[in-house]
């Protein structure tokens, strides 16, 4: 059964103003809508973006507090803090970014760090074969292949656009990977898990590819 993956801010919006006739626009109990009211429910959302979330509320950033722990099928567990992860090799790219609903937002500029440098302190062990990004916005989760997260135009992304990501963009650290939908570009980055195998993200428990591949995986 696959559900429906929404927009955060417009559905909770109409919810707010009219919930009992958004459940009945969308056929849904009036249940769903109101579930998603929150503080930033109404956040204004533009250049094409529309801001996803699985939670009630966004994880909030503080930059003296976070950090980022890569663990799992590694010799050596780190926890990066936002200064250290500034401090790794930077990567910029532009590139298109589709979300499996249909909209697309091109030439967005991303800064961040590759994989391979992001990884290289903590030293996957040679089992290691897949990459758990557990976000802090609880339950989002979703896995990548080694092979798929070494790929040139794949990081993990700290500013979008020439300025750091926004908490409603995931910040203050995302993955970005212009070859697959949008939901393997996991927001809130707070924990990378080394795994011998990929598992199932949110969205693919609930029927989409875990093989994302624009133009090449179900969810139209
Ligand atoms: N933590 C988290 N990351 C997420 C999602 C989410 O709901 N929660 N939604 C995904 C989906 S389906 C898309 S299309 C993009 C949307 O990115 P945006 O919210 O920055 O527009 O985020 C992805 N990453
Ligand atoms: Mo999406």
């Amino acid at each position: 059964m696959k559900s429906d993956l929404r927009p955060y801010g417009r559905r909770a919006f109409l919810g707010i103003v009219a919930g009992g006739v958004a459940a009945l626009v969308w056929g849904r109990p009036l249940q769903r809508v109101t579930a998603r009211l929150s503080p930033v429910s109404a956040f204004f959302v533009t250049g094409g973006w529309r801001i996803y979330t699985v939670a009630a509320t966004m994880p909030r950033f503080d930059q003296d507090r976070w950090r980022l722990r890569i663990d799992g099928l590694v010799e050596h567990p780190q926890e990066l803090t936002y200064r250290e992860l500034l401090k790794l090799p930077q990567a910029t790219q532009v590139s298109t970014f589709h979300c499996v609903t249909g909209w697309t937002v091109q030439n967005v500029h991303w800064q961040g760090v590759r994989f391979a440098d992001l990884l290289a302190a903590a030293k996957p062990l040679p089992s290691a074969k897949a990459l758990t990004f557990v976000s802090a916005e609880e339950p989002y989760a979703d896995s990548l292949t080694l092979e798929q997260a070494l790929l040139p135009d794949v990081m993990l992304a700290h500013s979008m656009d020439g300025r750091p990501l926004t908490r409603p963009h995931g910040a203050p650290a995302r993955v970005v990977i212009p070859e697959m939908y949008g939901y393997k570009n996991v927001k809130w980055v707070g924990r990378i898990e080394l795994t011998a195998a990929p598992a199932d993200g949110y969205w693919e428990v609930r029927g989409y590819d875990r093989d994302a591949y624009v133009g090449h995986s179900n969810g139209h």
